[in-house]
């Protein structure tokens, strides 16, 4: 008789819970350095959460041809006129790519080639977003409301945060007139 196991891995509310879960918070003082207005940005409790990821790492961090699972919970808010935004990063194995899907909420996801060229993808529930290797990724949120997004991607991708740190997106999600426009620094 072959076996039938329960899942090793499942939803609880907001969270993933199983065995090598990993549960990440980032506040806005975690974040500091990425928004342009360093002023408002300080007059800002940095206590406040700016976004949670809930991860599955089923295999060693670096295994080849492994896959990890994420969920992304990204508070709404902005500094200034800039939402809030996710660190974003370029992979260390950086040709390994990526999906990211909208679950809940609205937000743009913010892309950069290594030629540092920069455009954008409209994320909403149901929207499937695949970023090749190669390319920077953060997510904004657009909307009044909590933006989730789960994502997949190799377990030997790594997360590279150094060049986005040093020399940041070559654009920026700012609010304008209501709307989000993508704005070349
Ligand atoms: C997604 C994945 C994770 C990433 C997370 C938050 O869930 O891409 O690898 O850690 O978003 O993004 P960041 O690490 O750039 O803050
Ligand atoms: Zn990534």
């Amino acid at each position: 008789n072959m076996e039938i196991v329960f899942p090793r891995l499942f939803f609880a509310g907001n969270r993933l819970l199983g065995e090598r879960v990993e549960n990440v918070s980032r506040t806005l003082g975690d974040l500091r350095g990425i928004f342009a207005d360093v002023d408002a940005f300080s007059r800002m409790p940095q206590n406040i959460l700016a976004y949670e990821v809930s991860s599955f790492l089923p295999e060693q961090e670096g295994t080849p041809g492994g896959l990890y699972f994420g969920i992304t919970y990204l508070h709404p808010g902005k500094v200034g006129n800039e939402y809030f935004m996710t660190k974003g990063h370029f992979h260390a194995n950086i040709d390994r790519a990526e999906f990211y899907w909208g679950l809940e909420g609205e937000g743009m996801l913010i892309l950069m080639d290594q030629l540092r060229r920069v455009w954008a993808e409209r994320v909403f529930p149901g929207s499937l977003h695949y970023i090749p290797g190669g390319v920077a990724h953060r997510m904004a949120n657009t909307g009044n409301t909590l933006f989730s997004f789960a994502a997949c991607w190799p377990s030997d991708a790594g997360h590279n945060y150094r060049e986005i740190a040093d020399h940041g997106f070559a654009a920026r999600l700012l609010e304008v007139d209501g709307k989000p426009q993508l704005i070349g620094v």
